[in-house]
């Protein structure tokens, strides 16, 4: 799993997140949150600082045009994101809690946890918005202690460019797929590049945990 953590790591290289601005005013309205689908077996409910795979549409509820869509804004991938901590707007942190892996909702954010006063692109000033969510894949949270200490093999609290290419090795080859160096070389580049604040060659338990400093 905390392949997932390298994973994400390597995405946020891409920016692949929206980046949606919090609205925080006005937070006595609440999203309405409907189920549109839910699964025989509910194998684990998503929480905070989860990592979520899931596909989402939105719409405004005036006129239902549609302001955003995960599978053509995202090259048809599910989106990647982890819960409850802005990634997202405000409603959908909040409509997407306690979710079953295949679960379908539909849910209703009113503008101070969408977009507020201000709007933003194809969304106008005080929409409500609505958005249809499929929820595939439940992930552990990146960047959390255990999964650091798993990666960081000699116990040093800090990760290596070593470190980190043997476990996606280790990874990738549990999926039956060999990757030659270079693969690696670029991602870990790329990690490097986005994560080594200091530059020093290491990612630091506190350059790895971007969400929450003081867990490691
Ligand atoms: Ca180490
Ligand atoms: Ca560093």
């Amino acid at each position: 799993m905390a392949f997932i953590a390298i994973f994400l790591l390597y995405l946020q290289a891409y920016s692949l997140f929206v980046d949606f601005s919090v609205a925080q005013e006005e937070e006595k309205e609440e999203v309405k949150i409907e189920v549109v689908h839910m699964p025989e077996e509910c194998t684990k409910k998503s929480k905070k600082g989860d990592m979520l795979n899931a596909h989402y549409d939105g719409f405004l509820a005036t006129d239902g045009s549609k302001i955003y869509c995960s599978r053509s804004d995202n090259k048809g991938h599910p989106k990647w994101f982890v819960l409850g901590v802005g990634q997202v707007i405000k409603g959908l942190d909040i409509g997407m809690m306690d979710m079953c892996p295949g679960e379908k909702r539909k849910v209703t954010i009113p503008p101070s946890l969408g977009f507020g006063k201000l709007g933003k692109d194809k969304v106008p000033p005080d929409s409500t918005l609505i958005f249809e969510i499929e929820l595939y894949t439940i992930a552990r949270g990146p960047r959390s202690a255990e999964s650091f200490q798993e990666i960081d093999l000699n116990k040093d609290r800090s990760l290596s460019q070593d470190e980190i290419t043997e476990y996606m090795k280790k990874e990738f080859e549990k999926g039956g797929n060999k990757r030659d160096q270079s693969f690696y070389d670029a991602i870990i580049a790329d990690v490097f590049r986005k994560n080594d604040h200091n530059g020093d060659g290491f990612i630091s338990a506190k350059e790895y945990n971007v969400y929450e400093h003081d867990e490691l």
